[in-house]
């Protein structure tokens, strides 16, 4: 049978109904239907039902020794552990006593058989030129690359920062550092030079590894120049800066401290054994952002970590040799770390690595690149759903999708048209969806269905993985009812999870592990349904969700409070129906400067240079005061609700008095 009547895995009758969503004028599809795996997907499947599904999770959460004991041994350990896990809340040591190379298990073990020769990396520059990796030559790759690293006296347990773009030396690079036992932070090359001097002090990094551009839809990211600015006239611990030649154009070399990748390679040669590292020892760090001003660098370890990258990889995308899977987010997120480079190399799958944007050249790239490659597996985000089902169904009915066999969506909550659109015209009705809940601290998936075993309904992330005790709880710490939200707080400690805010243990025990003694606070608001699945609300801190970023509201307020004009400000997001949030800002200016559209314009611009694109405002709108409590707390609650048209309307650059209705709204508050 052809993959293109491949039974339906969708249940005849529909139940459809269109509803107003709270007060909003945008209709929302509520689906009912529930998705059963498909029997031909469930065959094949490593889990292929709920029973097995309950079997393991039940073993995972009253076993977890004997568990991922047992999984652990899965990974190519240089001294087998001793101990499974040492938990001392909030501190976890996972395989205590066992070493390991991370390069080693996504490379070296995969050489011994016919994975040598097979595609590690298929990558798609923007412009178009393809280069393929294989295991082999990826090995040797990072073998060079580690004894460039060398060269310039890289050792064990020091920074390595790596701002690239979505080229196979960004991998390359990573790989390359956890194969001597350096600790990368990768920098999203949509961050500005700003983010990047904020990230290499707190890393105390001594070396940046970068390109000296990269391409996004047909321009030129001037990532070297970001860098040389970043490092500008400051005292900074940044020795050497190695860069990649991607895009050809002038770059200023800095004598002394700049060298070319190329060049580097030449002094090197292709062995460089692997460094056996403490289970327990840092592998990377990873900004990300919270709800206080200076992002936080959520920092991972080895063994825990990689364990549940490959085993996601292995229970969520049943990765198999011959699939080709692609994983369409950035390096420079978590989502790259784990399920673009770490996940699918350690388990020795294919991973399609695509530099540029979805829309260009044209709105029909991704299918592009799913049909002339065969993907089977295909990971993105809601936002980037969203934008394609807008673009409308053309695009993709020029090109063959029956390759697929898996879909998984990352970022945020996933709205049941999209998922419905995903379902159908991506995945031809025959595809399951994986909706994978996690987070930059979790490391990898923490509640997703496993495709060949729970039935899926729209818009929920389902159940937990393998290992993940998941409370929906009130304030006091207790369950709520079903349908009713509460905050999302993880009750056992997991392999992948955190280890810890880089240089800020004190930051770390309060934003994770106080709300609620013994347990993490994810910052997560969720309900349960009737049949135990859950369903993600959102943040319920001071942290945006832009298109699947994070972004701390505090951070765009500190940006905007550090321009000559402005008094005081306040951030906060509004629904968007693209985005899924936008961000809106309430500024008020200093004594004698005159409001305008420019200077709001100015403002966006300014936020855009300090923090990067990605946090690029909506809008700007001026006050005379801003809205508080008689405490003094700026009242959000009342700024989220005139941010979404709910309260007052108008010219957003014209001085609005706010306070004239924060007065009326302060009633009772503080
Ligand atoms: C992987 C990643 C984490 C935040 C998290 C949630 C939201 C992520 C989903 C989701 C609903 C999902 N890391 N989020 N996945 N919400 N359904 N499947 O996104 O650290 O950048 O963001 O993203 O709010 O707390 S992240």
């Amino acid at each position: 049978m052809s993959k293109k009547t491949a039974a339906k895995s969708a249940p005849k009758k529909a139940a459809k109904s269109a509803a107003k969503a709270g007060g909003s004028s945008k209709s929302l599809l509520v689906e009912n239907r529930v998705f059963k795996p498909a029997a031909e997907f469930a065959k094949k499947a490593r889990i292929s039902s709920m029973a097995q599904y309950k079997a393991m999770h039940a073993e995972s959460l009253k076993h977890p020794d004997k568990f991922f004991g047992r999984e652990a041994k899965e990974l190519l350990w240089s001294k087998p552990f001793k101990k499974v896990l040492d938990w001392k809340c909030p501190n976890a040591k996972w395989f205590t006593g066992g070493k390991l190379n991370v390069s080693e298990n996504c490379l070296d073990r995969h050489l011994h058989d016919s994975r040598k020769t097979k595609a590690a990396l298929i990558w798609e520059g923007e412009p178009g030129e393809k280069r393929v990796l294989t295991y082999q030559q990826l090995h040797r790759e990072v073998c060079r690359f580690a004894n460039v690293l060398k060269r310039h006296k890289v050792k064990k347990g020091d920074r390595v920062i790596i701002y690239m773009p979505m080229i196979p030396e960004a991998a390359i690079a990573m790989l390359a550092c956890t194969r001597i036992g350096a600790v990368h932070s990768v920098i999203f090359g949509g961050f500005s030079a700003e983010s990047i001097k904020d990230r290499v002090l707190d890393s105390g990094a001594s070396i940046i590894i970068t390109a000296d551009g990269g391409y996004r839809r047909g321009a030129v990211v001037p990532l070297k120049k970001n860098v040389d600015d970043a490092l500008k006239g400051k005292d900074t611990p940044v020795k050497t800066v190695v860069v990649f030649r991607r895009t050809g154009q002038d770059v200023h070399i800095e004598e002394g401290r700049d060298v070319w990748w190329h060049r580097e390679l030449e002094y090197v040669d292709a062995h460089c054994a692997a460094v056996a590292m403490d289970s327990e020892s840092p592998l990377f760090i990873l900004y990300t952002s919270g709800s206080t001003g200076k992002p936080k660098g959520i920092l991972h370890s080895t063994g825990g970590y990689l364990l549940h990258a490959q085993m996601t990889s292995k229970y969520v995308f049943d990765l198999r040799d011959d699939d080709v899977y692609w994983c369409t987010a950035d390096v420079g997120w978590v989502t790259g770390h784990t399920y673009m480079v770490y996940g699918p190399l350690a388990l020795g799958a294919t991973s399609l690595m695509y530099e540029g944007a979805p829309n260009w050249p044209e709105n029909d790239r991704f299918w592009r690149i799913i049909e002339e490659y065969a993907v089977t597996v295909f990971y993105t985000a809601p936002t980037a759903i969203r934008a394609f089902m807008k673009w409308g169904d053309n695009w993709l009915k020029k090109h063959d999708l029956s390759s697929l066999r898996l879909l998984g969506t990352v970022g945020e909550p996933i709205n049941p048209e999209a998922w419905m659109w995903y379902h159908n015209k991506v995945g031809g009705g025959r595809c399951p969806i994986v909706d994978t809940w996690w987070q930059t601290e979790t490391g990898g998936h923490m509640i997703t269905p496993l495709p060949g075993a729970v039935p899926t309904k729209p818009g929920t992330a389902t159940l937990p993985f393998f290992g993940v005790d998941v409370g929906i709880v009130d304030d006091l710490g207790k369950e709520v009812g079903a349908n009713e939200q509460g905050k999302l707080v993880i009750k056992k400690p997991w392999p992948s999870m955190l280890r810890g805010i880089w240089g800020d243990k004190k930051r770390y025990q309060e934003t994770y592990w106080s709300e609620f003694k013994g347990w993490y606070f994810a910052g997560d608001g969720a309900r349960r349904d009737k049949d135990g699945y859950i369903w993600i609300i959102g943040r319920i801190d001071d942290v945006l969700n832009v298109a699947g970023h994070r972004l701390g509201t505090a951070e765009v307020e500190s940006a905007l409070v550090s321009h000559p004009t402005v008094a005081e400000a306040a951030v906060v997001g509004r629904p968007d129906e693209m985005k899924g949030q936008g961000v809106v800002c309430f500024v008020t200016v200093k004594e004698g400067v005159k409001t305008s559209h420019e200077l709001a314009s100015e403002l966006k611009k300014h936020v855009r240079n300090v923090i990067g694109p990605v946090a690029t405002p909506d809008e700007v709108r001026f006050a005379a005061a801003l809205p508080k409590t008689r405490s003094g707390k700026i009242m959000r609650r009342l700024l989220k609700q005139i941010a979404a048209g709910e309260l007052i309307k108008g010219d957003t650059t014209t001085l609005e008095d706010i306070n004239v209705i924060a007065q009326l709204a302060a009633s009772g508050e503080d």
